[in-house]
């Protein structure tokens, strides 16, 4: 039986159940969803199924095509505020006032895997914004990573075949470590800044809330008054600057392929919205002029210490989408899409971006209207998201009125809507830069350096994180079987630093080639703090927005856990009760308490930090259990702190835990859980 109900201003048809009435996408209820409509009960179905046609028919159209790079993604609603109005250097809406908040839509994806693929391969994460300001939507399309692997976008579709699977073998997938990529990036020295970025800890993020966004290109901003000054966007995560080390994301790979997209769902969930401070560099032409290198090269960065950040408002995330689908999957970016007060710069990588983004989008997304897909649509001055005279297409959504699709006209004269006008004053203004020249297809002398600032950030990288640099370049390289391609790479890194290219030539067990020449010389810049990961200016002693968990078993010290349970909640932890079942497990005081995850489900390279309550007989029992025993050995060798109590002590021992600051009793570890302990890694792993 089927009666009318309205329930938040609309009305639905619903059953006796409460539930609304299930429908075709014609809006025919339907009275069976089990079976298909047959002849007899055994007998032949009918091609007169209706209810049958559309639901599979639907379903066979359910995939569009996934982006060609940054195929892997998740997403999330939230708000940029404006901190400190930039009302001096740009007439973009969004940062005239103090306070006032503009909605985002924001995605994060890894660059070289499908859409499938694990969330935690060495890679570049993209971090692409949806600014739905008052006057249109800006997209700043940005990584994490405040550099490129190349000059000219006319190298892109080369630079991204190498880097994916190989075409005849359909592999590697999501990884560089592989012959293509290094051929691409030995023959073409401007990718090694990159190679040096790639190599280092900032390809493995531990969460999207825990790394840096940058926009890359140098943009204009312009004034009321029409002033030009040149712009890079800077995001410095609120939570600190963390990554993984290699050994914890391969772990992490295979324990939880989703776990960058999970914890951006549940971080959201549990009310920690990741936030970012929203920065600029600005400078001006005569700053661009002096510097040794160009702004519009987009393999250089400017260092912070040349042109300071200056911070001006804040990103944050508070809003998960309703339906994958729908929006992260459908969110579609284009650097192209600016708005009145910024402007591009004659940067050949941006230009190149400023096709390429539009046009996959229409393959996508199949039509030209797609920016009529709810999380694409301009929001605009008092709800009005875009008026103007393009008209008709594929999956046209909206319907205007009148006769008026052509401008100028005179219908308003009669009566009629006439449609909207331009508004040569406020509208959109190009910066008219005087250009002139011969039309050449040639580099401009000042691209020729592509060693210097690769060997600025080699010299500006804390002891720990030149290591995993120097190991990451073994590894990947190991893989490579062209000998020829080894070396090729091994002379370019001779350029960049004789100690690095040594280190590496050891790790593979080879002769250093000649350096190869350069295109410039090489200059020693001033080293650059700000550039680290490790012991750098981003790290957080905190646990606010970390995840510590607490092994327990049958038995454990109820007190203890409750207490270490409360006081990380209060200095702002996630705790996860770990246990080897699932379920309530009963403690030293006959009460019982339910785990949170169980010991196989939650490696330790999952969590920011361990704690370990067990009884004697617990832990008779764990140190039988390989598992267990990992789960220690792994926090200890991913250098994170260690708390525990005296009955899990021959657990740490069985594990090969050796005293250190990091591995403390159950009432230091509060304070030793917010950082890792660098200084362990020499006694846990042969680096290069
Ligand atoms: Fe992209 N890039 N890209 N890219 N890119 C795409 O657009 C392209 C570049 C970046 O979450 C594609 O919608 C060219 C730099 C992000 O949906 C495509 C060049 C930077 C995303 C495309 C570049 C990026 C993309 C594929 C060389 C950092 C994901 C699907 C000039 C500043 C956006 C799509 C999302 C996606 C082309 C270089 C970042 C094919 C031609 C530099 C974050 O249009």
């Amino acid at each position: 039986m089927e009666k009318l109900e309205s329930k938040g201003g609309e009305t639905h048809q619903v059953t006796d159940e409460d539930h609304p009435v299930l429908t075709t996408n014609h809006g025919v209820p339907v009275s069976d969803n089990q079976n298909q409509l047959k002849v007899g009960l055994r007998g032949p179905t009918l091609r007169e199924d209706e209810v049958f046609r559309e639901k599979i028919n639907h379903f066979d159209h359910e995939r569009i095509p996934e982006r060609i790079v940054h195929a892997r993604g998740s997403g999330a609603h939230g708000y940029f505020e404006c901190t400190e109005s930039l009302e001096d250097v740009t007439r973009a809406d969004l940062f005239q006032h103090v306070g006032r908040r503009t909605e985002v839509f924001v995605r994060f994806s890894t660059v070289t895997g499908g859409a499938g693929s694990a969330d935690t391969p060495r890679d570049v994460r993209g971090f692409a914004i949806k600014f739905y300001t008052r006057e249109g939507n800006w997209d700043l399309v940005g990584n994490n990573i405040p550099i490129f692997f190349i000059q000219d976008a006319i190298k892109f579709p080369d630079l991204i075949h190498a880097a994916k699977m190989e075409a005849d073998r359909g592999y590697p997938q999501a990884a560089t470590a592989h012959d293509t990529f290094w051929d691409f990036m030995s023959l073409m020295p401007e990718t090694t800044h990159m190679a040096m970025w790639i190599m280092s800890d900032r390809t493995l993020p531990r969460s999207f809330a825990t790394m840096q966004g940058f926009g890359i290109h140098t943009f204009r901003f312009i004034n009321r008054a029409g002033r030009p000054t040149f712009v890079k966007f800077h995001l410095k995560p609120k939570a600190g600057l963390v990554s993984t080390i290699w050994d914890e994301t391969v772990k992490i790979a295979g324990a939880d392929p989703d776990y960058q997209r999970r914890d951006l769902f549940e971080r959201i969930g549990r009310g920690d919205h990741p936030e970012w401070e929203v920065g600029v560099q600005l400078f001006d032409e005569s700053l661009a002029d002096s510097l040794p290198y160009d702004v519009l090269d987009a393999t250089k960065i400017i260092p912070e210490e040349v042109v300071a950040v200056r911070t001006i408002g804040r990103l944050v995330l508070d809003r998960r989408p309703d339906n994958f689908f729908a929006e992260t999957e459908q969110a579609a970016f284009c650097p192209s899409h600016l708005v009145p007060g910024i402007d591009h710069t004659n940067d050949p990588l941006l230009q190149g971006r400023l096709f390429s983004y539009q046009d996959t989008q229409i393959k996508r997304l199949g039509s030209t209207n797609w920016h009529q897909i709810p999380v694409n649509r301009a929001k605009g001055r008092e709800g009005c998201p875009f008026l103007n005279m393009q008209r008709d297409g594929h999956m046209q959504m909206d319907v205007p009125k009148g006769r008026a699709n052509y401008e100028p006209n005179s219908l308003h004269l009669a009566g009629e809507i006439g449609g909207p006008r331009e508004t040569p004053e406020s509208g959109f203004r190009t910066y008219p830069a005087a250009e002139e020249g011969e039309k050449v297809r040639r580099r401009a002398a000042s691209f020729a350096d592509h060693y210097t600032q690769a060997r600025l950030f080699w010299r500006s990288m804390d002891p720990a994180e030149q290591a995993h640099i120097a190991s990451a370049f073994v590894f990947e390289l190991s893989k490579v079987s062209l000998m020829h391609v080894r070396l090729r790479m091994l002379a370019n890194l001779r350029n960049v630093d004789e100690e690095l290219a040594a280190r590496i030539a050891a790790g593979l067990t080879m002769e250093l080639p000649e350096a190869s020449a350069t295109a410039a010389p090489v200059i020693d810049m001033p080293v650059s703090p700000a550039l680290r990961t490790v012991r750098g200016p981003l790290e957080r002693e905190t646990l606010l927005g970390r995840t510590v968990g607490i092994l327990i078993a049958d038995g454990s010290d109820a007190d203890a856990l409750r207490e270490l349970r409360a006081d990380l909640g209060k200095a702002g932890a996630h705790v996860l009760v770990v246990a080897p079942r699932i379920g309530a497990m009963s403690l030293s005081d006959g009460s019982t308490l339910e785990a949170d995850a169980q010991l196989f489900g939650q490696p330790s390279a999952t969590l920011d930090a361990v704690a370990i309550i067990l009884s004697d007989p617990a832990c008779a029992k764990l140190i039988r259990e390989v598992a267990a025993v990992q789960w220690v050995m792994d926090a200890f060798g991913h250098l994170k702190a260690i708390g525990h109590d005296a009955g899990a002590k021959p657990l740490l021992d069985r594990a090969g835990v050796e005293p250190d600051e990091g591995v403390t009793g159950l009432a230091d570890f509060v304070e030793a859980a917010k950082r890792r302990y660098w200084d362990r890694e020499q006694k846990v792993r042969t680096l290069a």
